[in-house]
């Protein structure tokens, strides 16, 4: 088999399979997301190989090459999609990482499916390594591979990302299996989180958990040869390919689109947009909420203003995503069936996924941007709304509990929990003057295009090569 220099390993490969293949014959399209749009560019330049589930259980195919990657498939059946993937990953760590805001279910089959799994998907990337390489885990779905893969494969060099937060402490010691995903972790070279607050959290749950010693961003782990070695685990805020956002905006299709889609709703005054997965840490309900009591305060009428809020479905096989949907579309039913007309609506619910051309078209249009995240990582949609605005108008409204909130500094910053504090900030962004939109927009501008996706990528990397290079070479 094929090995490679640089190799990626994630959930999900970055491709879908379809269903009826077009014309071409192509069974696979490239996949749309936050991983594979952050990825994509990195990718695209290092033609490396890439470890991970294809994305429908029993679906058991030889590892092919797409566009310049060579992809590697780490089969799931049904049963480990079940337990490993919507149970131990996404009804475990991701409620337990994102501050308990939904309740972590803990059950020991899950974690048993989720040790086996990633050790399948350890395994794979030990055979996609060419000697010494350099290998990638993203996410908390991979939390053991690092280890895993030391162990077969002392050779290469290994960095794993988290996209979303790591808990404080006093949550993160409730998970049953703490130390073995702390030492699952310590077995990558770097260890990249989002915040610095996420990187303070790592390093106090392993000073707590497992006595090792940590000094600014340095780890001392014990190693296989009874000696020690160092591990990094820092903050590398992942970005946008922003170029990308400025160059759809610029087109004058997708600002043809904007107008479309203003005029569609009846030319309101003011449009509000939220776009998420649909998913409980993103603070849709909180959003819902301060945008009804303003309609039934009078503060804002449905002749002026409306909301588009787009929910992309997501994890629609677990319990607590199916309650959700539920919650919402009971509140978006309720708030349009008191406040709409037959010229207006309240709110423009939209449960489906669009093209990122009409993503744009939709950031254009939207005079505010609503990121009310309960807990979020990072929230790349924040960014590609700054991007997308190459007219230097609009107004991002940004939950400080998003890791986005220390970058983007001149968004308007809020407290999601805080509904009359979210109120104000929303009636604030409606008014804004002109002129202090611009302001605020360019300073964002500027953050999102000195920091983008490329450059995540290459701090990133940078770190993992001076361990490649030799440990000496690593200033913590
Ligand atoms: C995780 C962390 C972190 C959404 N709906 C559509 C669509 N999207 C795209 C957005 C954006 C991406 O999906 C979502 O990224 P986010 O960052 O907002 O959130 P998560 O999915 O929760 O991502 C997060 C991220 O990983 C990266 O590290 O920032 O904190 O939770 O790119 O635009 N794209 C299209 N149609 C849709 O309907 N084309």
């Amino acid at each position: 088999m094929t090995q490679a220099d640089f190799v990626v390993v994630a959930n999900r490969l970055p491709v879908d399979r379809v269903a009826d293949a077009d014309a071409s014959g192509e069974p696979w399209r490239r996949s749309p997301g936050g991983l594979v749009t952050a990825l994509e560019p990195v990718m695209r330049k290092a033609s490396g190989a890439w470890v991970g589930w294809p994305g429908q259980a029993d679906l058991d195919v030889e590892p092919f090459e797409f566009e310049g990657t060579f992809l590697v498939p780490v089969a799931l059946s049904a049963e480990d999609v079940e337990n490993y993937y919507e149970g131990f990953s996404n009804d475990t760590i991701w409620p337990l990482y994102h501050d308990v805001i939904a309740a972590p279910r803990f059950k020991r089959q899950w974690w048993e499916a989720y040790v086996s799994v990633n050790q399948r998907f350890a395994d794979a990337a030990a055979e996609a390594a060419a000697p010494n390489a350099i290998v990638w885990v993203q996410d908390y779905q991979l939390q053991l591979v690092p280890k895993l893969l030391r162990e077969a494969r002392p050779d290469v060099t290994i960095g794993y990302f988290h996209h979303i937060p790591f808990p404080a402490y006093g949550l993160y010691s409730q998970l049953p299996w703490r130390r073995q995903v702390l030492e699952g972790l310590l077995g990558a070279d770097v260890i990249g989180f989002q915040r610095v607050a996420d990187a303070g959290n790592f390093a106090r749950a392993v000073r707590r958990q497992l006595r090792y010693e940590t000094k600014a961003s340095g780890i001392t782990v014990p190693d296989a040869a009874g000696g020690t070695r160092m591990a990094l685990a820092k903050a590398f805020p992942i970005s946008i390919d922003a170029d990308s956002y400025i160059e759809l905006a610029q087109r004058p299709e997708i600002q043809a689109r904007a107008a479309e889609i203003r005029e569609s709703l009846g030319n309101p005054k003011k449009i509000l947009l939220g776009v998420d997965r649909l998913d409980y840490t993103k603070g849709i309900r909180h959003r819902l909420k301060a945008f009804g009591e303003l309609l039934e305060d009078g503060h804002i009428s449905v002749d002026d203003v409306t909301l588009v809020q787009v929910a992309s479905p997501s994890r629609e096989r677990v319990e607590a995503y199916v309650q959700l949907r539920d919650e919402i579309e009971l509140t978006v039913g309720r708030i349009n069936g008191d406040y709409d007309t037959m010229d207006h609506t309240a709110i423009r619910y939209l449960h489906q996924a669009y093209p990122r051309e009409e993503m744009v078209a939709l950031f254009l249009a939207a005079d505010v941007m609503l990121v009310t995240a309960l807990r979020d990582g990072m929230n790349l949609v924040a960014k590609e709304y700054v991007a997308s605005r190459v007219d230097n108008r609009g107004v991002l409204v940004l939950s400080e509990f998003a890791g986005a909130a220390d970058e983007l500094g001149s968004a308007i910053r809020i407290n999601p929990h805080d509904i009359d504090g979210l109120k104000d900030a929303i009636m604030r962004a409606i008014e804004m003057p002109g002129a202090e939109q611009g302001r605020r927009m360019r300073a964002l501008r500027r953050r999102v295009r000195e920091h983008d996706v490329e450059d995540w990528s290459q701090d990133f990397l940078d770190a993992l090569a001076a361990f490649h290079n030799g440990p000496t070479a690593v200033s913590s």
